[in-house]
């Protein structure tokens, strides 16, 4: 008999990477992940950073203050009965997502070793974060609008509440939400239940999950997960001569692109070789051309963008390459329809947190008995 491997919690499906137990960090191995447009419930990323509160939504009150007309306290009810309803399509990427390719480049310690998995697309139901700003009425000086969840974290021996912030015409941009569905479905507790933010185009940690309450003012939140983490640093700071200031507030995403199927290190036969994957542009620009180079970049032929596609959402693509034996190193890189690029490494855009992995997504692979020529300097 074999000891079959324990099944992962929140109903995620059997195949599912967990990078850490608890608190439960988790996604889809990549050509599962490539497998659907809309991710299904069960296979969507979970990025938490403690446990999953327990929230009974009959008790279960939003508070609103700070900046506002009016500070509120609001029930499930209370939301239901003064704001229509929308649902968006979009994609949430976790800002470490790929930070395996950064750690191969300089250790990483202390932070989740994400490959491309903290990623995934889905259908968010809800309300519209500006109309429930509305109901409370933003003051003139308002400029930031601060999120604050109800699970707690520890850092450094302190224990505080997952948070962040959005600048206000994020926030009342109408493809903001507060999400209480996902794919037609009640949210589910692991992704925030009763009540998430969902800000498209904006790294994952903006979505706070189990919001507690909202508070606009004149800066940004100094909740740890926005004054200290989530900032970008400079390739040469260390965490030990880091000045936590400097490092530029992570908001709209980069470009990205990803190779899920072959995976890295697959052995295919020598001939014509489906491969497919993601590319993700920021801040609701397109994914505009993905080129795939089967010789490690010498050369490139543009990818085949597949017709789904949603403002918020990740775009996928396919290309067949025809493949003699040998070895083989696939790369893939996107360019935007402002003509944002990706870098050629990881080691220009290594930072000590391992934020924004973004660099030509690379995999080597064999075709055949891999004994023809290397298409690649090895
Ligand atoms: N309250 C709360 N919200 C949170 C987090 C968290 O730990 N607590 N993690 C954030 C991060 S870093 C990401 S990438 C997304 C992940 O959303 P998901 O777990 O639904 O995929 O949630 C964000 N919202
Ligand atoms: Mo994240």
């Amino acid at each position: 008999m074999h000891d079959q491997p324990p099944a992962p919690p929140f109903g995620k499906d059997p195949a599912t990477i967990v990078r850490q137990a608890d608190p439960f960090n988790a996604g889809p191995p990549l050509p599962i992940l490539r497998a659907d447009f809309v991710t299904p419930v069960e296979r969507f990323f979970v990025r938490s950073h403690g446990d999953v509160p327990q929230v009974d939504p009959a008790a279960y009150r939003l508070r609103i203050g700070g900046l506002v007309e009016r500070p509120l306290e609001l029930s499930l009810d209370d939301l239901r009965a003064a704001c229509p309803r929308y649902t968006v399509m979009a994609t949430l990427q976790c800002a470490g997502n790929r930070r395996q390719d950064l750690i191969a480049v300089e250790p990483i310690p202390g932070e989740l070793p994400w490959g491309a998995e903290a990623i995934s697309n889905a259908a968010w139901g809800g309300y519209r974060l500006g109309d429930v700003l509305a109901l409370a009425g933003v003051a003139p000086a308002a400029a930031h609008v601060c999120l604050s969840g109800l699970d707690e974290t520890e850092r450094h021996g302190e224990r505080f509440t997952f948070g962040g912030s959005l600048p206000l015409a994020k926030a009342l941009h109408p493809d903001t939400l507060l999400a209480d569905e996902m794919n037609g479905q009640p949210l589910p507790p692991v992704h925030g239940a009763p009540l998430r933010v969902v800000a498209p185009g904006y790294i994952g940690a903006r979505s706070v999950k189990w919001l507690a309450s909202i508070t606009l003012a004149e800066q940004p939140s100094d909740n740890y997960f926005q004054a200290v983490a989530y900032r970008l640093f400079p390739a040469n700071t260390q965490r030990d001569s880091v000045d936590w200031d400097s490092g530029i507030m992570l908001g709209e995403l980069s470009v990205n692109a990803v190779i899920c199927t072959p995976g890295a290190g697959a052995n295919v036969p020598a001939g014509p070789l489906e491969v497919a994957g993601y590319a993700t542009a920021g801040g609701g620009r397109a994914v505009a051309r993905v080129d795939v180079s089967a010789d490690g970049g010498a050369t490139w032929r543009a990818a085949q963008l597949e017709p789904d596609s949603a403002v918020w959402s990740w775009r996928f693509w396919s290309i067949t390459l025809d493949l003699p034996d040998g070895q083989h190193e696939l790369v893939v890189r996107m360019i935007d329809s402002a003509a944002n690029t990706q870098p050629a490494e990881p080691s220009l855009v290594w930072n000590f947190k391992g934020y924004m992995s973004n660099a030509w997504h690379r995999i080597a692979i064999t075709a055949g008995s891999g004994k023809g020529a290397a298409t690649w300097d090895i």
